[in-house]
């Protein structure tokens, strides 16, 4: 039990006694307490050493609260602070972390209007109902209201695919209205792919704003609205997403929509470029004195600074705009360059389709050829394949190739990597297959140096070729495992084993930034769908924007290939 802790429990215990108008010396006692202890150079468990009289050495502390600290640092925690807990509740509680939210106000919440949490309070806020309250006035309400769409983004991102799904969802709708739209584009970190998205921005112009105005309001999902103004529209779903309609002139649409793509980092340093050239630029274009030079286009905009167009992935002022001043910007890696699919499961593991199936779909996604890639034995959940099973499947594997014509079907395998290092099938059946990915699927939480000689490890096997989702994480889930990547891209390089960037929206494993390293690094990056129904090729698109902001161009990616070339292009070294 540390001091920070200790001092967290008191100040609660005084937050909770003021809610519940509990006696001012006592909770004034409290504050002291947690106070000094925060102060405290040397650490409680020390100075109590046994013997509860020894913390009263500590200002602020007398026999009462000594007793406590006793009891906390023997317990865990203190009961007097778990009864007030389960009388305020942990969710009135919660308000007290949005800025500008006080005890003294939640006392006064809770008794007027039985607030029972945030989204309580939120309504109330936007029912007019707090500025009413004595003590509250219109400002704090809208102090309240816009402390929690903060606490809110801090809580809640959505996966890019989530993000991705609902604006298409939106736009559709919008698209279907009877007027007329000039432009209708999505901005915002969605525009720009980011693998989480705070909330989601639309850009519209048209000639009537009001009619579409009120059609937008009315789409299924919208739950409340937090602001119906004349260029913006700000709406909560009923899954408490925002989404901000902006609705803009179309003589300046192209200025607006690089203010709105954001990133601001981006927009600060395109700003301090315009104000060096004696210009200014906001949204509604690029100004010199008084005179627009550009609005109309994005192009104009970057034109009239002398950079050349900055695709929407870059926009992080990460050396893009470095690069646009020399024209020196990749031309990124698309959706259509991609010609095969190298991780793909079918029923005999845990996918959902047969072969045949897969590669119907998967002609239907416009590739040229997949590899079927199982699970092996070791993933059990999955049904993964043993030596044996997999020896059959590759039978039909070949069966399911004379019957598809115009799709090469590659024989593979997503083979475990043990603790050790060790593959988890016999190399006399890995020799057999074209192409093999190797993958972590169990104890993830190893140090950095065994993670690291984990997979090295793995990759001395010389029929290895791919090494999968390569960090492990799940957004939002489950954290990157441990890895020097230093030391792995620099062996793959030698060895020529390329890294998958898994386009699963919940993985996009190897993440933005990692796929820039390993570029920088020599190392050859596979996009991967790890499609594991005839549905998934769909997810290649969050994979390929993964990429972009990766700097990757065709040239990166090895499945940009032909079939040949690309099994050429990952012959071991
Ligand atoms: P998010 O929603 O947290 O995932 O991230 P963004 O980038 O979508 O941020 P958002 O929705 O707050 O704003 C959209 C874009 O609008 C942002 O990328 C840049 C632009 N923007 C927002 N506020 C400002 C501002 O105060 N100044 C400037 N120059 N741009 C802004
Ligand atoms: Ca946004
Ligand atoms: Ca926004």
């Amino acid at each position: 039990m540390q001091n920070i802790d200790i001092t967290l429990i008191f100040e609660e215990m005084a937050d909770m006694l003021e809610i519940l108008g509990g006696d001012i010396y006592k909770i004034r006692a409290y504050r002291r307490a947690a106070l000094n202890i925060k102060e405290q150079a040397q650490s409680l468990e020390h100075i109590y050493d046994g013997k509860a009289d020894n913390l009263k050495e500590i200002p602020g502390v007398g026999d009462q609260i000594a007793k406590k600290i006793e009891e906390i640092l023997t317990t865990g925690k203190l009961k007097k602070h778990d009864d007030l807990l389960k009388e305020v509740t942990p969710e009135v509680l919660e308000m007290l972390r949005l800025p500008g939210v006080g005890p003294k106000h939640v006392k006064i919440i809770k008794e007027k209007l039985k607030l029972k949490n945030i989204d309580d309070l939120k309504k109330a806020c936007l029912n007019d109902k707090i500025s009413k309250l004595d003590g509250f006035g219109e400002k704090s309400q809208e102090n309240i209201l816009a402390s929690i769409k903060d606490y809110r983004k801090l809580d809640k991102r959505m996966n890019l695919g989530e993000a991705y799904e609902l604006a298409q969802d939106i736009l559709d709708y919008l698209k279907e209205s009877k007027v007329k739209i000039d432009r209708l584009e999505a901005a915002g970190s969605l525009r720009r792919g980011r693998e989480s998205v705070g909330d989601i921005d639309i850009l519209v112009s048209l000639k009537e704003p009001d009619k579409l105005r009120d059609y937008f309001l009315k789409y299924r999902h919208f739950k409340t609205v937090i602001a119906n103004g004349s260029t913006k529209v700000s709406v909560v779903t009923d899954t408490d997403v925002q989404v901000d309609l902006r609705l803009v002139d179309n003589s300046c649409f192209g200025s607006a929509w690089v203010h709105f793509t954001g990133s601001l980092a981006h927009n600060i340093h395109l700003r301090k470029i315009a104000k060096f050239k004696k210009l200014k630029v906001n949204e509604y274009g690029v100004f010199d004195n008084s005179k627009v030079i550009a609005a109309k286009k994005e192009e104009d905009v970057y034109k009239v600074l002398d950079l050349a167009y900055i695709p929407p992935e870059l926009r992080e002022d990460t050396g893009e705009i470095e690069a646009a001043e020399i024209g020196n910007l990749p031309k990124l890696v698309e959706l259509k360059d991609i010609k095969g699919d190298l991780h793909i499961h079918t029923i005999a593991s845990d996918g959902r389709n047969s072969i045949i199936e897969m590669a119907e779909a998967a002609k239907e996604a416009g590739l040229e050829y997949i590899a079927i890639t199982e699970h092996s034995k070791a993933v059990k959940i999955a049904h993964g394949l043993d030596e044996k099973r997999l020896k059959n499947h590759l039978k039909k594997i070949d069966q399911a190739q004379n019957k598809v014509k115009g799709l090469r079907i590659l024989k593979g395998i997503e083979v475990d990597i043990e603790k050790d290092g060790c593959l988890n099938l016999d190399d006399s059946i890995l020799k057999e297959l074209d192409v093999v990915i190797a993958a972590i699927h169990f104890r993830y939480n190893l140090s950095n140096q065994e993670m690291t000689r984990r997979i090295l490890k793995a990759m001395d096997n010389k029929y290895v070729n791919i090494i999968a989702h390569p960090t492990g994480r799940l957004i939002g889930q489950r954290n990157p495992y441990n890895l020097d990547f230093e030391i792995i891209f620099n062996e793959a390089r030698k060895r020529n084993i390329a890294m998958e960037l898994n386009s699963a929206f919940d993985k996009l494993d190897l993440n933005d930034v990692d796929c820039r390293t390993a570029k920088n690094a020599n190392v050859k990056i596979v996009i991967n769908s790890d499609s594991h129904s005839k549905e998934g090729f769909s997810s290649l698109k969050y994979g390929i924007i993964t990429a972009r902001r990766g700097w990757l161009t065709a040239k990166d990616v090895l499945n940009t290939l032909k079939v040949d070339d690309f099994l050429e292009s990952i012959k071991r070294r």
